[in-house]
């Protein structure tokens, strides 16, 4: 059930222009309007900017920097992504709420947030750090209408869209390393999980977890990952707002994921490989049965490494790990 605030919250959220009277909100609410008015103080205690006007009542001028299904709700520029939002102080993972929710019928779109995430995780069950109020820890559920093969094209869509929000709206230069780390200066701000639910020849569920460290100084980073992670605080010397990060990310997958849907995936793979890191250069690739090393061509239209061996021979992975080291340049 939704608390009254929520709904007092909901209820002055419509339209951030218009006042909306004491009396109203005491009927709407089924509260006196006494108690309107201490809902108001308790909403300006927690960061809420409230103006009200004697003749004409109430509106919230501003809403708090910290995370709740309200303030990312507020200001929103999207049409269906973040329609329903769920957003955890803490948790063990997002990715295991949003299966929980896609399992139960939550619509495409919805999304889940945490503050932090007890055990967040990357590929393979590997650590995902997700310390407290440093980054955007968020999975979104989609239901896409494409084949089930295409699915990992979609990790691609997402790499592409928080390479743009960090090229568009800091003074740093990201890279994608393939197919899902976004990196600056060559160590990673960024992973993407995506995980699916499907049939033979169509999605049930795909769910895209992204991890991106935001505000964390260099000493905030666990010493395990030091060398290799890094965050856009690290990397630009400035602190970004989160909120801010999460609707600009929002507001540029969904633009992506319709023209997607519409124009299939060439537009997608011309942007990562404007990012896309080493592309032209010497990598070494383990694939579960095999390590290599080749030159990294490009991706395929359906989103597949291409790499080209020493022979010459165009090699077309779907899954692989990739590295770089000085002993491998003039391969
Ligand atoms: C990823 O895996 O990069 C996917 C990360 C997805 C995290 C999101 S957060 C929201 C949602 N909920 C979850 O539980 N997960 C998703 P992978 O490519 O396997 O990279 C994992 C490796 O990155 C680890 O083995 C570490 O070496 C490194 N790593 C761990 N935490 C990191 C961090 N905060 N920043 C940078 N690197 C990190």
């Amino acid at each position: 059930m939704e608390s009254t605030r929520n709904k007092l919250i909901d209820l002055l959220a419509k339209d951030k222009d218009t006042y909306i009277s004491g009396q109203m909100l005491s009927e709407h609410l089924g509260i006196s309007r006494s108690a309107v008015w201490k809902h108001m103080k308790n909403l300006e205690k927690d960061g809420y900017q409230i103006e009200g006007k004697s003749n004409k009542g109430y509106r919230i001028i501003s809403f708090p920097d910290k995370l709740s299904e309200n303030t990312i709700k507020w200001g929103l520029n999207t049409s269906w992504l973040g329609s329903k939002i769920i957003h955890k102080e803490s948790t063990p993972s997002t990715q295991v709420i949003a299966h929980q929710l896609a399992q139960e019928g939550s619509p495409h779109g919805t999304i889940v947030l945490a503050d932090e995430q007890t055990s967040g995780r990357g590929r393979l069950n590997r650590e995902w750090f997700s310390s407290k109020g440093k980054g955007i820890w968020m999975s979104i559920i989609l239901r896409p209408e494409i084949l089930p093969y295409l699915a990992p094209q979609l990790t691609l869509l997402t790499a592409t869209v928080l390479a743009e929000v960090v090229q568009k709206n800091t003074t740093v230069t990201p890279m994608i390393k393939w197919p899902n780390d976004i990196l600056i200066n060559k160590k990673k701000t960024a992973g993407i999980l995506t995980e699916m639910q499907a049939e033979q020849d169509q999605i049930q569920y795909v769910i895209i977890g992204i991890g991106m460290n935001i505000n964390q100084t260099k000493e905030d980073i666990p010493i395990e990952i030091q060398s290799k992670a890094t965050s856009l605080r690290v990397e630009s010397s400035e602190k970004h707002s989160i909120k801010q990060f999460i609707h600009l990310i929002l507001e540029e997958f969904e633009k992506a994921y319709d023209s997607y849907l519409i124009n299939g995936f060439p537009e997608v793979k011309k942007k990562w490989e404007r990012y896309g890191f080493k592309i032209g250069e010497s990598i070494s690739i383990t694939t579960l049965r095999d390590q290599f090393q080749a030159i990294f061509s490009g991706i395929a239209e359906d989103g597949a490494l291409l790499v080209k061996q020493k022979d010459g021979e165009i090699k077309k992975l779907y899954s692989a790990e990739i590295e770089w080291f000085k002993d491998v340049e003039e391969c």
